[in-house]
């Protein structure tokens, strides 16, 4: 179901969107139930930007694009993803069903939801059964962010550069604090 021309990538009948770099292959998927769901999502799509990880960003529905989905995650491994980051709010299906189709590893993100402020998000993604593993972070900004720096790690045991940089990232944000040890200035 996937097919390539002029360096854009075909996903069934959606043309992917490829970044930062046009020219890579991206490494890791992001994808979302639903626009709504970009607000959270883009900071995990900002700190692949920052680390230079080639991802590409798509609003994927397991209820409403159902087809999508499926070829989507079928054809995530042979596209070159190593690592798939899905958000979603509420009856957040998403990542569970894309794990149901993949073997490549699903980081499932808890949009922070207005009925009930995520914990369904939470709940719907992290309760899998054994044998479908999603792995599953913080409700909202925290979760995309750090679904982002976990894909880079797994990235990191195959890329001593990304090592490196994961590394810097960690030694900045402890300098961050010691710089500023009194919260009151
Ligand atoms: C989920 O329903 C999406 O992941 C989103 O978080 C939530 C609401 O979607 P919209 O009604 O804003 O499109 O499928």
């Amino acid at each position: 179901m996937d097919g390539r021309a002029g360096g854009r990538t075909m996903v069934g009948s959606v043309e992917m969107d490829e970044m930062p770099k046009k020219e890579s292959t991206p490494a890791i998927g992001i994808v979302m139930g639903s626009r709504s769901d970009w607000e959270t999502l883009s900071h995990a799509a900002d700190m692949l930007t920052q680390l230079d990880i080639a991802h590409e960003v798509r609003v994927v529905s397991a209820h409403r694009t159902p087809d999508l989905l499926f070829d989507y995650a079928a054809s995530a491994a042979a596209r070159g993803l190593r690592a798939i980051i899905a958000g979603a709010g509420g009856a957040a299906h998403l990542p569970g069903m894309l794990a149901a189709k993949t073997v490549v590893p699903v980081l499932g993100v808890p949009v922070q939801s207005q009925a009930l402020n995520g914990l369904d998000s939470l709940l719907s993604i992290v309760q899998m059964p054994a044998g479908v593993p999603v792995a599953t972070f913080a409700i909202g900004k925290a979760g995309a962010t750090n679904a982002a720096l976990f894909a880079a790690a797994l990235l990191a045991g195959t890329d001593a550069k990304l090592a490196r940089k994961l590394e810097a990232f960690r030694a900045g944000q402890t300098q961050q604090v010691l710089d500023k040890p009194d919260p009151r200035k």
